[in-house]
C-alpha cells in the first residue's frame, strides 16, 4: 500500500490513477499519524514552493516527515514535493523547506524558455533501482521554472540539460525524488513508478544513459468539444472554426476515446477545448469534468483543458470565481488549464488600469497552481492594412498579401470562438498575460485552421518573439513536412493539430518518423 501526501494543490488524481493502474492500492495521508505509519510515502507537489510548505506547516505535516525520512522507508517526491527536501528556494525566500538535504532551488537561468517544458533525458549518475527495465535513454516530463542546486553532489542521482546541466533526481538509500513527473510520462514514467512501489529490483545504471539530454518538440492532438444536436458530448472540428457541415456539428469521434488513442499512437499531450465554454458554463456542464477524469484513468500523458474559465454569476444569483473553475478542472485530473476569451477582456483591463490587482483569474489561477498550470489560447485573425501606419497595433510584412494587394497586416484577437473581433492583436495580448503570470501560449489562428495549408509562419514568429515563456503552434498542418516547416522556421516549442488525426490522415508516429533527425522528438 502506498500512502500519498496530498497538500491540496494541484493534479494528485493522475499520480493516484497511475498507481492504481499498476495495481496497486493508494491510502490519502490525512494526518501527521499516516505519514508516520506509511510503509512507502510518495509525495507529489505541484505549484508554489511557499505555500506548499505554509500548508505543511499548518497542517503539522512537517515533523512527521522529516520522522519518516529519517527512517529510512522508501520515499518518493515528485517536482515540488522534491524541491521541499532541501533548505529553501528562490521562488519563496522567506520560506524554509524541509532541510533534509544541504542546497537550494533555484529559478533557471536561461536564454529560452521558462518554464522548462516538455519531455526531456536524463543522465544517470549512480546506480539505482528507480530505473530498473528502462534503458536510460527515454524521455520524462518536465514542468518547472525552478530547479534544485545540491550542495552534497552524492545525491545527485541524475542530471538533465536545459541551458546547463540541472538536478533532475536525487536519491539518499530509499530516500528519492524526481523533478519530472513520471505519473505524466507515458509507459517509462509508470515503470519508473512500479519500481518505487515494488522496492525490489537490483541497482543499476541503464546502459543507455546520455551524458547529454535535448528537450523535445512536443506533438499535441486537440479535441475540440461539444453538444451536439442530440445532446451528446463529440469532438467535432471546424473549418475557419466553423463546426457545421448540412447544418449540424459535425461529430469524428467521442472524447475519451480520442484521447486514449493519442495516448496510444506517443501524443506528447492531449488537449481539450470545451468550445461552447464561453456561452455554457463548466460547472453548469460537468460532463466535460467527466470527461476529464475518464481521461486521466488511462492516459499518462499531460492533459490541457481550456473553455468558459472565467467568474460566473448564475440564473439564482450564485457567483463563482475562474479560480473554482479551474480547480474543479485540476480536482477532475486537468494538469494546465487554458484560458481564452478572458484572457482578453483581463488584458484589455489591464492595460487600462496600467496596474496588476491581483483579482484576475490569470493572477489568481498561477498563484495558486504556478504559471506553468495557466496556458493562454489565443484565436487570431489577419487584419490586412496598406501601411504600418494605417494601425496602432504591430504589423508584420507578410508574403501573403490581402485581398487588396496589402502587404502588412497584424493578428487581430477575437473572443467567444472567433464570433468577436477585438481592439487587442495576439502580439500584445501574448506579452501582457505573461505579465499577468500565464506559462504559456497556445497559438491557434482562424485563417489557418482546419485548411490544411500549414501553420502561419509569420504569426508564430511574431508571437513568440515577443514572449519568453513557450508556444504552441496551432492551425493548419495537413502533413508531416508542415511540422518540420514550423520547427524549423520558429522557436516554437511544440505544434498542435487537430483534424489531420482525427481523420486518421497522418498518424502521430509518422509525423514523429519524418522529424527524426532533423529535430527532437520523443519516439
Ligand atoms: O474562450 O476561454 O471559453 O475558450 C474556448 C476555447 O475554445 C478557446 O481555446 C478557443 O480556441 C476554442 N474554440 C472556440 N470555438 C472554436 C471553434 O472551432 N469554433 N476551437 C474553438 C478552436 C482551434 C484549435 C484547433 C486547431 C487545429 N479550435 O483547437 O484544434 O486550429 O486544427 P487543425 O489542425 O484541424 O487545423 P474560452
Amino acid at each position: 500500500m502506498i500512502t500519498l501526501l496530498d497538500y491540496g494543490a494541484g493534479n494528485v488524481r493522475s499520480v493516484i490513477n497511475a498507481v492504481e493502474k499498476l495495481g496497486e492500492r493508494v491510502v490519502v495521508a490525512g494526518t501527521g499519524r499516516d505519514i508516520l505509519n506509511a510503509e512507502k510515502l510518495l509525495f507529489p507537489g505541484v505549484g508554489n514552493f511557499g505555500s506548499m510548505m505554509q500548508i505543511l506547516r499548518h497542517k503539522r505535516f512537517v515533523d512527521p516527515l522529516l520522522a519518516f525520512l529519517k527512517s529510512g522507508r522508501p520515499f518518493l517526491g515528485i517536482c515540488v514535493g522534491m524541491q521541499a527536501l532541501f533548505e529553501g528556494s528562490e521562488e519563496s525566500p522567506g520560506e524554509k523547506g524541509l532541510g533534509f538535504f544541504p542546497g537550494r532551488v533555484k529559478r533557471f537561468d536561461v536564454d529560452r524558455a521558462v518554464p522548462h517544458i516538455g519531455w526531456n533525458g536524463i543522465s544517470v549518475k549512480q546506480p539505482t533501482d528507480l530505473f530498473f527495465g528502462l534503458d536510460g535513454d527515454e524521455k520524462f516530463y518536465f514542468v518547472h521554472s525552478y530547479h534544485v542546486v545540491a550542495d552534497d553532489p552524492g545525491v545527485v542521482l541524475t542530471t538533465t540539460d536545459y541551458g546547463y546541466p540541472f538536478v533532475s533526481a536525487v536519491q539518499k538509500g530509499n530516500l528519492q525524488g524526481t523533478q519530472f513527473h513520471p505519473e505524466k510520462s507515458g509507459a517509462s514514467g509508470l515503470t519508473l513508478l512500479e519500481n518505487f512501489i515494488r522496492k525490489d529490483r537490483e541497482l543499476a545504471i541503464p546502459g543507455k544513459s546520455p551524458s547529454q539530454t535535448r528537450l523535445a518538440k512536443r506533438i499535441i492532438a486537440c479535441l475540440d468539444v461539444r453538444a451536439n444536436e442530440q445532446g451528446d458530448l463529440v469532438v467535432t472540428k471546424g473549418d475557419q472554426y466553423d463546426v457545421r457541415e448540412g447544418g449540424n456539428v459535425r461529430n469524428l469521434g467521442k472524447p475519451v476515446e480520442l484521447a486514449g488513442r493519442y495516448f496510444e499512437e506517443g501524443a506528447d499531450e492531449v488537449t481539450f477545448l470545451n468550445i461552447t465554454g464561453f456561452r455554457d458554463f463548466p460547472l453548469e456542464d460537468m460532463p466535460m469534468m467527466r470527461v476529464l477524469e475518464e481521461t486521466s484513468r488511462n492516459v499518462f500523458v499531460p492533459l490541457t483543458i481550456g473553455g468558459g474559465i472565467r467568474d460566473f454569476t448564475d440564473k439564482n444569483g450564485r457567483t463563482y470565481t475562474a479560480l473554482e473553475v479551474a480547480a474543479a478542472y485540476f480536482r477532475s485530473g486537468a494538469d494546465k488549464i487554458s484560458v481564452g476569451s478572458d484572457a482578453v477582456t483581463i488584458a484589455e483591463a489591464y492595460l487600462r488600469g496600467g496596474q496588476k490587482t491581483g483579482q484576475s483569474a490569470i493572477e489568481q489561477i498561477s498563484c495558486v497552481y504556478g504559471n506553468q498550470a495557466v496556458v493562454i489560447s489565443i484565436d487570431p485573425r489577419r487584419v490586412y492594412v496598406d501601411s504600418p501606419d494605417q494601425t496602432t497595433h504591430p504589423t508584420v510584412e507578410t508574403t501573403i498579401p490581402g485581398p487588396g494587394g496589402q502587404r502588412y497586416c497584424w493578428f487581430q484577437c477575437t473572443v467567444k470562438g472567433g464570433r468577436e473581433g477585438r481592439d487587442m492583436d495576439a502580439v500584445t495580448l501574448a506579452r501582457t498575460c505573461e505579465e499577468l503570470g500565464a506559462g504559456e501560449i497556445l497559438l491557434n489562428c482562424i485563417d489557418r485552421d482546419g485548411t490544411n495549408t500549414g501553420f502561419d509562419i509569420e504569426l508564430i514568429n511574431a508571437v513568440k518573439g515577443a514572449v519568453s515563456i513557450p508556444v504552441i503552434a496551432s492551425s493548419g498542418a495537413g502533413c508531416e513536412a508542415h511540422f518540420a516547416e514550423v520547427f524549423e522556421r520558429t522557436d516554437a516549442e511544440s505544434a498542435l493539430a487537430a483534424g489531420i488525426f482525427h481523420r486518421r490522415e497522418v498518424p502521430i508516429a509518422a509525423v514523429k518518423a519524418y522529424l527524426k533527425g532533423k529535430v527532437e522528438v520523443r519516439l
